[in-house]
């Protein structure tokens, strides 16, 4: 007999509905559920082996503390969680609240549960010293939303799209927004239909496989291009005049801002043909309903915020926006989302708005605190210095950019805590490491998924008003002591003597959900129920009626209609604000940097199998790629004199690692693709075969960065390559066969790897 649940897959934000069997000899097997209405059945490796990964060897059964030699000792949580309580408490006493920061990664904001707990107990210490990663991801959405204005009404639904522009991103397989859940079967039909499909990228992703026209462009140059295709809709007239003057201001501004990006210059600038930035114009311009998406690629290579501007603009002045009388296809199940009028309350503070950094001018965001400042918080002296971190649910030294600097803050800090049930690059310089339960043993729901979406529009989200909320489906393994992530951040509060209130996510108003916060009790442990609670609270459905339907349902939910901006509505969305104007104008000036001596650029992006630092040692998910190779065009191998398994060093003004090089043809020459999240740290014995390298590693945090979210380029970095070792046959596993050309010795042991080392 075996026992059949239903549960959703958190490993990435499109939350596939699972079905997961547990036999009676204590195996799993985890499947799509191919009766849910909205997935389909569709998963990917990812999400099938979340079961497996759950019992990896590298799973940490049991909470560690650092013994006095600096060895890991296991520990009962509960101590640990005291001791940590005791240690906040003495930081605090001496140095104030602003002396001990969280940073709230990627499991974070996936188990739900960290985000929600995390917020409360930063709130509860008092603490303005929040960082996430979504300042090192994609935060020129927020900013942009926030000099723009956001249209309450939202996108229009993808039934109605004729035209598609995605840029730097590569929904197909990250399901980032765009193609919402189960994207191959959205764009089978979007191109049943004939909706035309435009991706910019300077690599042909699979993605850009479907497009219609592809554009290839140069990195870092997407605000020109962008600029460029602005300048050719304007002037061909082929803008929404009513829908502008009815509900915009700043035309005039832009129509000047974009003068200079004449097709010829634009086109140049991007690396691409005039006919066919011409041609992109002509397309966009023709198209009646659709979206313009910007990813990771548009936010990363120096231009985030800008970028995102005019990417959103492009889609106001094409009247790409849901209208008064329209049915809103998702009224929010989960989520309440923003009021149904066809109206902006205009633009808000993009900037400015909360605690100012102590280094280049930064401040809190509307995107958040800058993550590319906590390393340089916590290693400039003086009052207010960030001496103890809190991780939940990320990996700083994966994943922050500058990895060497970002090594030095971590080692500099009086107490790091991770939350993270694996030792971790940045676990491995910890003090405490809490050892969490994993994803089939909680309950969870697909609220985040849902929240994307009600706060980006069509592309993330759901279409329909789906949920699901269900409950644990596997027990820890006997000999685990684990907690839930948000339950030792209670108990650390709790051994402090503070108070825990959590704010609904389910309200997106922030002083509306501030009001509706729950306080959890503190001398008992709440259970898992009392959170998901606090966190729904204000659900359109009933938290009750949700945990009946643990298989994931439509609701009948009640027709919602926009309705006509009211009278005397003052809010119009801004599409010349001052200062993306002033970005393009300087952009007008001239042309991009000359990087001397570093004439290629790496570009970010994402492998199929894994997820950013995640279970990269699980065998299943090691088929295609072992570690992150360094894709180039065959040209410039040619121009390298290189063969694919030759290994490379990549340098940039930051530092340098070795890469194993990769033909791939879909890259475009120049440019050297690879992706983030793998390598050790600085001092490490690195096996590129092994571990792969640290593209944060060639990132500086503190050179180039947006002025709103100080986020860094992190892609498009100016590289210089150099073959360090040959194969010396065609037998690209056999790594005895490498010779080194420069060092004496390439400084791993070079065994022969059993197996392939990857296909494209
Ligand atoms: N399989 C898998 N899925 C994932 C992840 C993963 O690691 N693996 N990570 C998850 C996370 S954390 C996120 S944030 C999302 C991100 O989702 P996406 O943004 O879709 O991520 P990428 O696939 O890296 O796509 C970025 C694209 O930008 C291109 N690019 C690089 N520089 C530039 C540039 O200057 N301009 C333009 N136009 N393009 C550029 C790259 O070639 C790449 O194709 O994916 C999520 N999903
Ligand atoms: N150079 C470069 N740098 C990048 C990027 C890039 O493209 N290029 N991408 C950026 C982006 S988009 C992002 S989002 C960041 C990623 O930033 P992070 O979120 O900081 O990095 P991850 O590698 O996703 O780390 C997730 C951690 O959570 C742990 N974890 C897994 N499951 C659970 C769980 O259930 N509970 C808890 N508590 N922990 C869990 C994992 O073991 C892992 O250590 O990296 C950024 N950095
Ligand atoms: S696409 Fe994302 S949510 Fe779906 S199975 Fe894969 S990792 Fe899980
Ligand atoms: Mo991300």
């Amino acid at each position: 007999m075996s026992q059949t649940h239903h549960t959703m897959c958190r490993i990435c934000s499109a939350h596939c509905a699972l079905v997961v069997e547990c036999k009676d000899d204590g195996r799993i097997t985890v499947h799509g559920d191919k009766d849910n209405a909205i997935y389909g059945g569709f998963t990917c490796i990812k999400g099938r082996e979340i079961g497996a990964i759950q019992s990896l060897p590298s799973r940490l059964l049991r909470s560690q503390r650092r013994g006095e030699g600096g060895e890991w000792v296991a520990t009962d949580w509960r101590q640990a969680c005291a001791e940590i309580g005791r240690r906040l408490n003495g930081i605090l006493a001496d140095h104030g609240p602003r002396s001990v920061a969280t940073y709230l990664g990627t499991y974070a904001y996936f188990t739900m549960t960290g985000f929600a707990a995390g917020v409360a107990f930063t709130e509860a210490l008092h603490s303005p010293m929040m960082f996430h990663s979504g300042t090192i991801d994609q935060p020129g959405k927020v900013i942009a939303a926030a000099l723009h204005g956001p249209w309450l009404a939202g996108t229009p639904p993808s039934d109605s799209w004729d035209t598609i522009l995605f840029m730097g991103t590569n929904p197909l397989i990250t399901m980032n927004g765009g193609l919402g859940p189960n994207p191959s079967r959205k764009m089978l039909e979007l191109k049943r239909r004939g909706v035309k499909v435009i991706v910019a990228d300077p690599r042909r992703t699979e993605t850009a496989k479907h497009a219609d026209l592809f554009l290839q462009s140069r990195p870092g140059t997407d605000a020109e291009l962008l600029a460029g295709l602005i300048h050719v809709l304007i002037a061909d007239q082929r803008i929404d005049g009513e829908f502008l003057a009815a509900e915009t201001v700043g035309l005039d501004r832009l129509t000047q801002a974009v003068a200079p990006f004449t097709p010829e210059r634009a086109a140049a600038i991007a690396g691409i043909a005039v006919e066919e930035l011409i041609e992109a114009a002509h397309i966009l311009g023709e198209g009646r309903s659709g979206i313009a998406m910007g990813g990771t690629g548009l936010n990363m290579s120096g231009q985030s915020s800008l970028a995102e501007y005019l990417i959103m603009t492009l889609a106001t002045l094409r009247g790409w926006r849901l209208r008064a009388g329209a049915v809103r296809n998702n009224p929010g199940v989960l989520i309440q989302p923003f009021p149904p009028l066809a109206a902006s309350p205009g633009p808000f503070p993009a900037r400015g708005i909360g605690e100012e950094m102590r280094v280049r001018g930064l401040s809190e965001s509307a995107a958040g605190l800058p993550t590319a400042a906590l390393i340089d918080e916590i290693l400039t002296p003086g009052p207010g210095q960030v001496r103890a971190l809190v991780v939940v649910g990320g990996n700083p030294l994966a994943a922050f950019p500058n990895q060497s600097r970002a090594l030095e803050a971590m080692k500099a800090l009086d107490l790091l805590v991770c939350i993270d049930p694996k030792i971790s690059a940045t676990g491995r310089h910890a003090d405490y490491l809490l050892a969490p339960k994993m994803q089939l043993e909680v309950q969870g729901s697909t609220a985040i998924y849902e929240w994307f979406g009600a706060m980006m529009g069509s592309g993330f989200g759901y279409e329909r008003p789906y949920a699901q909320l269900s409950p644990a489906v596997v027990e820890p393994p006997a000999s685990a002591d684990l907690a839930e992530d948000w339950q030792f951040l209670h108990e650390i509060l709790r051994s402090m003597g503070r108070s825990m209130s959590v704010k609904p996510m389910a309200i997106l108003d922030p002083a509306a959900a501030a009001e509706a916060a729950t306080a959890l009790p503190m001398d008992s442990q709440p259970t898992s129920d009392d959170l998901w609670r606090a966190i729904l609270k204000g659900s359109p459905v009933p938290y009750d009626e949700l945990v009946r339907q643990p298989q994931g349902r439509i609701y009948d939910m009640p027709e919602v209609r926009i309705q006509p901006r009211p009278e005397g509505w003052p809010g119009r969305m801004d599409i010349g604000a001052v200062a993306m104007m002033e970005q393009l104008a300087i952009l007008a000036t001239g042309d991009s940097p000359v990087d001397l001596g570093f004439p290629w650029r790496l570009i970010s992006r994402r492998l199929q199998d894994v997820i950013n630092s995640n279970w990269h040692d699980n065998s299943k998910q090691q088929r295609r790629w072992r570690y992150n190779p360094a894709f180039l065009h065959p040209d410039d191998l040619t121009a390298l004199a290189a063969t694919p398994g030759d290994l490379i060093r990549i340098s940039s003004s930051a530092g340098a690692i070795t890469g194993v090089v990769q033909q791939d043809l879909d890259v475009k020459p120049g440019c050297i693709s690879m992706s983030h999240c793998w390598g050790g740290l600085p001092g490490d014995v690195e096996d590129p075969w092994l571990t792969g390298g640290s593209t944060s590693r060639l990132v500086t945090h503190d050179v180039e960065f947006d002025e709103f979210s100080g986020i860094p380029r992190m892609s498009g970095i100016p590289v210089r390559l150099e073959v360090i070792a040959r194969l010396k046959g065609r037998a690209d596993d056999d790594r005895s066969a490498m010779i080194s050309l420069h060092d004496p010795q390439l400084g791993y042991d070079c065994k022969p790897f059993p197996g392939r080392s990857g296909t494209t």
